[in-house]
C-alpha cells in the first residue's frame, strides 16, 4: 500500500491525546475494513457510485463514528448530538457504510443504494435519512453550513461540537475560504474540519503517474492557507488509526478558535489497483475486479456477483 504522509511534515503540530491500546485499534480496523467491503459491494451491485474518494475517507469516518461522535443512533435527532456534516458528498457510501455498521439502519439496506426510491442517494438527503445532518454533494458547501451549526449551538449553549470533511479538490472552491474566515472571525472552538488530503481529484492533469499530475494543491499548500485564515492546524496520516483517534480528539480541544486537520489519505485505500489512480474516481468494476478487490480486501466474492463487463 502507498504511504500517505510526506516525508517531511514542516510545522506539523504533535496530538497529545491519551492513550489508545492495541485491542481498541484493531477494533476499528476491522471495522474499518468491513465499511470498505460493503462500499466496494454495494457501488458495484448498484452500477454506479464513487469507490476511490470513499475508500479515502472510511478511516476518518471510521474514527469519527466509533470513537469520537457523541451520537444516539436510536435517537438520531437528539438535540445535544456532535454535528458531522460530509461535505465532500459524493462519498455518501463510505457515510452509509459507517452509519449502518453503528446502527442507524440496517447493513442490507446498502443494497437499495441510488435507486430511485431509496433513503441512500448517490449524494447524501437529509430530508430522506434520520441522522444526516446536512445534504451535500455540490462542493464546497458544507464547511458554511458547519459554521451555521457551530455558531448555533454556541447560541443556544449546547455543548455539541461539529466536524466537517472536506475533499482536498473540493478546497479549490472560494466558498470554502468564506466560510473559513468567518469561523476563525468568531473563533469557533467547537468546530472541527477533516480534510482528506489524497492529492487527487476527479480530473486535471495530461497523465497517469505522479510526475505527470497537477494536484489539487501544492506540498503544504493547505496548511500555510488554513494557517494564514486563522484556524489551528494538525496534520496527521489519515489511515493510522492511533494516531487518527488521537489527532481528532486533539481537534476537539479548539483553544479559542477553529481547528483543521488534515489527513495525509491515500485515494482507493485499500484495493491495490485502485490505490492513487484517479481514474477509479468513478468507474464500473469488472467482474474479475470485483473478485480481485473483494480478496484484498479480506472477503473473497464468487465472482458471479461481478455482474456484466
Ligand atoms: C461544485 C461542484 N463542482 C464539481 C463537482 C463534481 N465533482 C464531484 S467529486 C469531484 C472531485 C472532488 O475532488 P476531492 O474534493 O479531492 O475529492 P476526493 O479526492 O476525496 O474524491 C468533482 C469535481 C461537484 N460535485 N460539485
Ligand atoms: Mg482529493
Amino acid at each position: 500500500m502507498s504511504d500517505p504522509l510526506p516525508a517531511s511534515v514542516p510545522h506539523a503540530v504533535a496530538s497529545a491525546g491519551p492513550a489508545i491500546d492495541t485491542a481498541e485499534i484493531a477494533r476499528l480496523e476491522e471495522i474499518a475494513r468491513r465499511i470498505r467491503v460493503e462500499i466496494v459491494r454495494t457501488v458495484n451491485h448498484a452500477r454506479g457510485g464513487h469507490l476511490g474518494g470513499p475508500l479515502s475517507v472510511t478511516d476518518i469516518l471510521t474514527a469519527l463514528y466509533f470513537r469520537i461522535l457523541r451520537v444516539r443512533p436510536d435517537d438520531p435527532g437528539w438535540p445535544d448530538r456532535d454535528r458531522l456534516v460530509l461535505s465532500k458528498g459524493h462519498s455518501s457510501i463510505a457515510l452509509y457504510g459507517a452509519m449502518a455498521l453503528r446502527g442507524y439502519f440496517p447493513v442490507e439496506e446498502l443494497a437499495t443504494f441510488d435507486a430511485v426510491h431509496s433513503r441512500l442517494q448517490g449524494h447524501p438527503d437529509m430530508c430522506l435519512l434520520p441522522g444526516l445532518d446536512m445534504s451535500t454533494g455540490s462542493l464546497g458547501m458544507g464547511i458554511s453550513a458547519g459554521v451555521g451549526m457551530a455558531l448555533g449551538a454556541r447560541l443556544a449553549g449546547r455543548d455539541c461540537r461539529t466536524f466537517v470533511v472536506l475533499g482536498d479538490g473540493e478546497c479549490q472552491e472560494g466558498s470554502v475560504w468564506e466560510a473559513a474566515m468567518v469561523g476563525a472571525r468568531y473563533g469557533l472552538a467547537n468546530l472541527v474540519a477533516i480534510v482528506d488530503h489524497n492529492k487527487l481529484q476527479q480530473y486535471g492533469w495530461p497523465g497517469d503517474t505522479p510526475e505527470h499530475r497537477l494536484p489539487p494543491e501544492a506540498p503544504g499548500e493547505l496548511l500555510a492557507k488554513w494557517t494564514a485564515f486563522g484556524w489551528r492546524v494538525l496534520e496527521v496520516d489519515g489511515h493510522a488509526m492511533g494516531e487518527l483517534v488521537r489527532t481528532l480528539e486533539e481537534a476537539t480541544r479548539g483553544e479559542g478558535r477553529p481547528t483543521v486537520v488534515i489527513a495525509h489519505t491515500v485515494k482507493g485505500r485499500g484495493v491495490s489497483f485502485m490505490e492513487d489512480r484517479y481514474y477509479w474516481h468513478t468507474r464500473l468494476l469488472k467482474p474479475e475486479e470485483f473478485a480481485q478487490a473483494m480478496a484484498e480486501l479480506g472477503e473473497p466474492a464468487p465472482a458471479v456477483e461481478g455482474g456484466p463487463t
